[in-house]
């Protein structure tokens, strides 16, 4: 048991660490940066700046749900934990689409 807990004990601080945040603004019916990059482990912040109105992230290719409708201030995010490309839109505006880059 012993063996097993110290080395847990020590990989858990550095890989909270090493886990980042990436913020992508949705303004003026864009998500900003269109394109973000992240590292493996990584959150994404979505985070609505408009006036008025809602968006929504859609990672529609991979088949999963749409997010919750994102209200002035609001927001949501998704953790990447495996390197890939990953291309989303806004459900109800579907011109809207970003990416992000896993690496
Ligand atoms: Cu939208």
């Amino acid at each position: 048991m012993r063996r097993l807990l110290i080395p847990l004990l020590l990989m858990l601080p550095l890989g909270l660490a090493n886990a980042g945040t990436a913020e992508v603004r949705i303004e003026k019916m864009k998500f900003v940066p269109e394109e973000v990059r992240v590292k493996a482990g990584d959150t994404v912040v979505w985070k609505s700046y408009e006036r008025r109105g809602y968006h929504t992230v859609w990672f529609k290719d991979e088949g999963l749900a749409e997010s919750e409708p994102m209200f002035p201030e609001e927001s949501w995010q998704r953790n990447f934990d495996k390197a890939g490309t990953y291309t989303y839109i806004c459900g109800p505006h579907p011109e809207m689409i970003g990416r992000v880059i896993v690496e």
